[in-house]
C-alpha cells in the first residue's frame, strides 16, 4: 500500500520520513508532489488537530489513498501560544521562515531570559479515503534565544533551546532532533494507528 504525505514543506518531509522509516511501516511514502493536480487546502481551522485532519482528509479524498499530514508551530508563553497556528506566515508571507523569526525575535526584544518560555507543537493526521481519521499531538518544552544559533532543521529552530540542553534544536543533528521533538513524539504516536487502520 502506498501512503501520502499532505505536506509541501521541505523541512516536514525530510524529519517525517526518517521518522517513519524508523517504524519500518510496510508502506511507500509518496509525497503531495506526486499529485501535482490536488489543489491546495485552506487552513481554516482553529487548532492544529483541526489543520491537520483538512490537509489529510484533502488529499485522501483527492488521491483514493490513506493521507498522514501534520499541523504544527511554536506557541510563546508571553504571546499567548502566538504565532500557533499562524506559524507559518507570521511575517506575512507563507513560509518565509526567514521573515518570521526576524519579526518573532522583535517582538521578544524587551523580553527578559525568565519569561521566555515555549514549546513546539504538532498534530498528526491520519484519514483514509472512506473519511476515517485519527489526530495525534506531540509538544517540544523550551526557551527562546535573543540570538539564533545553528544552522540545522528549520523554520523556528535557531531560536528553540530544548529544556535540559544547552543548544539549540538547529544545533542538534536530525537523529538527535526527532528523538525528542513534537513531531517525532506525534508521528511515533501514529505509527499504531496506521498499522491499525492501514494494515
Ligand atoms: P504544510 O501545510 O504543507 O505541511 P506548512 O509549512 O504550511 O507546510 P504548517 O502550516 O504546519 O505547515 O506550519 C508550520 C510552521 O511552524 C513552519 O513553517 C515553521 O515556521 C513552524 N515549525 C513547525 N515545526 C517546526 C520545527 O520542527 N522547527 C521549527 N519550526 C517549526
Ligand atoms: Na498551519
Amino acid at each position: 500500500t502506498r501512503i501520502v504525505l499532505a505536506t509541501r514543506n521541505a523541512g516536514k518531509i525530510t524529519e517525517l520520513r526518517a521518522i517513519l522509516a524508523a517504524a519500518e511501516l510496510p508502506h511507500a511514502l509518496v509525497g503531495t508532489d506526486a499529485y501535482p493536480e490536488v489543489p491546495d487546502v485552506k487552513e481554516t481551522g482553529l487548532t492544529f488537530a483541526e489543520n491537520a485532519l483538512l490537509k489529510a482528509h484533502a488529499l485522501a479524498r483527492a488521491t483514493g489513498l490513506p493521507a498522514v499530514a501534520d499541523d504544527s508551530g511554536l506557541c510563546v508563553d508571553v504571546l499567548g501560544g502566538a504565532p500557533g497556528i499562524f506559524s507559518a506566515r507570521w511575517a506575512g508571507t507563507h513560509g518565509d521562515d526567514a521573515a518570521n523569526l526576524r519579526l518573532l525575535l522583535a517582538q521578544l526584544s524587551d523580553i527578559a531570559p525568565e519569561h521566555r518560555g515555549a514549546h513546539f507543537f504538532c498534530a498528526a493526521a491520519l484519514a483514509l479515503p472512506d473519511g476515517t481519521e485519527r489526530v495525534v499531538e506531540g509538544r517540544l518544552l523550551g526557551t527562546l534565544r535573543s540570538v539564533p544559533a545553528g544552522t540545522g532543521g528549520f523554520g523556528y529552530d535557531p531560536i528553540l533551546q530544548p529544556e535540559g540542553m544547552d543548544r539549540t534544536c538547529a544545533e542538534l543533528s536530525p537523529a538527535e532532533k526527532n528523538a525528542i521533538s513534537h513531531r517525532g513524539k506525534a508521528f511515533r504516536a501514529l505509527v499504531p494507528v496506521v498499522r491499525e487502520l492501514v494494515g
